[in-house]
């Protein structure tokens, strides 16, 4: 049986969420679409079912599983609505607004007592990254030492606000770093360039790995995404993101998306493919609420460390058996 799929929001991610759903994930199928602008959910939508109220498609008998893609500060009250409901949701990063919210959803999920929520946080399925990990757990490079990132986008969206920077782009980089060492981070230390980007933030992991980070959210050129694992016998990075390289006009090389989606494409397909999988077998893929939970919390506590002018000593809850 098809898994009935239903989308809510359909901005840039919810759009592209759809489209996979529609041409390219075996077992499953786009059910239902949810916009405010029922314009905009209509020309995603492909023959599902159109609703303006997102609490409504949760409810809905022909949804199965819902793929949340509306604005951050809705999240939280849409997953938990999934939860009410025992439906499993692939929930866009970050989980929640605020870590008070991510933790409150960690406690619901703990207290029904099964992982039903997938956060998406996408670099973990993108072939690159997964090579990198692979090269740490082979020990192909020796014992990690550093990671250096780079994240820089063309330009913020227009509904970046505050600290966003920290807590919708950077917290790719806590997700991805933690997974990556597969270590917790204890310490973090942040600067501004001039005028207050692009942001560098150094963390400490309990292993004593060093992770660096360069936030640039208005890097004008493209989009453009980087790591390198340094280990104690060798490093592995990121090769240039492009299957062609072009010459002309006195130069070779390739171009830069204006955005995430074409980097990560691939990243997006194995994620909602493992979602669906995950859903049909009933085991857990993918960054968990309980991920989702770290992240946020150490975005929000280096948010006010940088506010304070101060270094950020981390500090989470303990785990629920549920995450071990
Ligand atoms: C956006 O929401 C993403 O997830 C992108 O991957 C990230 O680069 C961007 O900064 C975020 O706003």
């Amino acid at each position: 049986m098809s898994l009935r799929v239903g989308v809510i929001g359909t901005g840039v991610m919810g759009a592209e969420h759809a489209r996979i759903l529609c041409e390219e994930t075996r077992g499953a199928h786009l059910a239902a679409v949810a916009d405010t602008d029922p314009g905009r959910a209509a020309a995603v939508a492909d023959g599902a079912a159109v609703f303006t109220d997102p609490l409504e498609l949760i409810a809905a008998k022909g949804v199965d599983a819902v793929v949340i893609a509306s604005p951050d500060v809705t999240h939280g009250t849409l997953a938990h609505a999934c939860l009410e409901r025992g439906k499993p949701v692939l929930c866009e990063k970050p989980l929640a607004a605020t870590t008070a919210e991510a933790l409150a959803l960690v406690e619901a999920e703990v207290a029904l007592g099964r992982r039903l929520i997938q956060v998406g946080y996408m670099r973990r399925f993108d072939p690159a990254y997964g090579e990198m990990r692979e090269a740490r757990l082979n020990g192909a490079i020796g014992a990690p030492v550093l990671l250096h990132n780079i994240h820089r986008n063309a330009q913020a969206p227009e509904w970046f606000t505050g600290a966003m920077a920290l807590t919708n782009s950077f917290v790719h980089e806590i997700d991805i770093s933690r997974w990556l060492l597969g270590s917790e981070m204890l310490r973090a230390d942040i600067v501004a360039g001039p005028g207050g980007e692009p942001l560098m933030v150094t963390m400490t992991t309990d292993k004593g790995e060093i992770v660096s980070t360069e936030v640039f959210i208005n890097a004008a050129y493209g989009y453009h995404v980087h790591a390198e694992l340094v280990g104690r016998s060798g490093t592995v990075a990121m090769a240039a993101p492009a299957l062609t390289a072009t010459n002309r006009a006195g130069t070779h090389g390739h171009g830069w998306p204006n955005d995430w989606v074409p980097r990560f494409r691939e990243a997006y397909r194995r994620q909602m493919r493992a979602f669906v999988r995950s859903v049909e077998r009933g085991e857990p893929a993918g960054a968990s609420a309980w991920d989702g939970y770290v992240a946020s919390a150490i975005a929000e506590q280096l948010a006010q460390a940088f506010a304070e002018g101060r270094s950020a000593e981390l500090r989470l809850v303990p785990a629920a058996d549920l995450y071990r």
